[in-house]
């Protein structure tokens, strides 16, 4: 636990991340099935984390800039949502880029950002301190898909959600509705949630977003081998995969693989992996939302719509949501 005693706001980090040994269980069982996956979260390690944020910028990637835009536009009605006295609750905090707008606006008591990526979340919470002294900063490591504590100064606060870039998409919409629910338990009935959701359109842009020209993505995919090698102390070995993302319209997502392009095994202690030439593993799905869909979404997750705004282009949604 560390403390910054110089600045107004206090700065204050909590560790609820999970041990390695689960991480090892977890990635095993997805590894020896049929077909193979693995959770998306294990993209966010250090690289991870740092070559998302070159994604964001990306010219094809038009999210994040579609959202931020909202996030302007619609500052100052975001900021009633949020109120003076609460303690904002990021999920997934990542870089913490959008919240700081959010921030100078509503001026909230605490921020709490939570991620999974330990150091880029000390990194990123202690600049944003520096940048918002008044502020108290309580960053959690927790991985989001499962229960954890909110930080013990928060406790007593009134909690506002925040959870933007259309990560929801990132969960199967079973699984996000479960996650609403998990979320809606821990802020509190009554307590809002503030959402960002990527639209359904033309299969074209959201298969650019996502097969960028520069090969960002790419590198984004293929450096979960790295991950993978680092938790499972094993060589999965990058030159024998490729990037493969395509949209899936029958379910709604952008689904994305690595492609093995030779046979080959890996070495995972006393197991051996088996990797087909062209086999897939699945790395990630991206759902895509209609208004009305991401609204039964949420009232399967135990919220109630309250709000919602969208670009002219339709091209994503911000939502507020009030939990039941
Ligand atoms: C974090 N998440 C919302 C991103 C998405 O668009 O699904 C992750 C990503 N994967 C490839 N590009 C971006």
């Amino acid at each position: 636990m560390n403390t910054n005693a110089a600045a107004s706001g206090e700065f204050e980090y909590f560790d609820c991340q999970p041990a390695r040994e689960d991480a090892r269980a977890e990635l095993l069982r997805a590894l020896r099935a049929t077909p193979k996956s693995v959770p998306a979260k294990y993209f966010y390690d250090q690289r991870g984390s740092e070559l998302f944020e070159v994604i964001t910028r990306l010219p094809e990637y038009y999210l994040t800039r579609t959202e931020m835009g909202l996030f302007e536009r619609h500052a100052t009605e975001i900021a009633e949502v949020v109120g003076r006295d609460c303690a904002l609750v990021e999920y997934g905090s990542g870089s913490s880029a959008k919240v700081r707008r959010l921030l100078e606006t509503a001026r909230p008591t605490a921020y709490v950002p939570v991620d999974i990526s330990r150091e880029h979340l000390e990194q990123t919470a202690r600049e944003l301190h520096l940048d918002f002294p008044w502020l108290n900063v309580y960053p959690t490591c927790a991985d989001i898909t499962t229960e954890f504590e909110l930080p013990a100064p928060v406790q007593e606060l009134d909690k506002v959600g925040f959870f933007p870039g259309s990560s929801i998409g990132n969960f199967d919409p079973e699984i996000a509705a479960a996650f609403l629910k998990n979320v809606a338990a821990t802020l509190g009935r009554g307590s809002h949630l503030i959402l960002g959701v990527d639209r359904k359109k033309d299969a074209s842009i959201l298969e650019a977003a996502y097969n960028d020209t520069a090969g960002v993505t790419a590198a984004f995919n293929l450096n979960l081998l790295n991950n993978l090698s680092s938790l499972l102390q094993a060589e999965f070995a990058p030159e024998n995969f490729d990037h493969y993302a395509h949209y899936d319209a029958a379910k709604g997502c952008i689904a994305m693989f690595l492609e093995a392009t030779v046979e080959h095994e890996v070495v995972v202690g006393d197991e051996r992996i088996h990797f087909d030439a062209g086999e897939r593993l699945h790395t990630e799905n991206s759902y895509k939302y209609d208004p009305d869909e991401l609204e039964e979404v949420a009232r399967a997750g135990s919220y109630e719509p309250v709000d919602m705004w969208t670009d002219a282009q339709q091209l994503f949604s911000v939502f507020v949501l009030r939990a039941q």
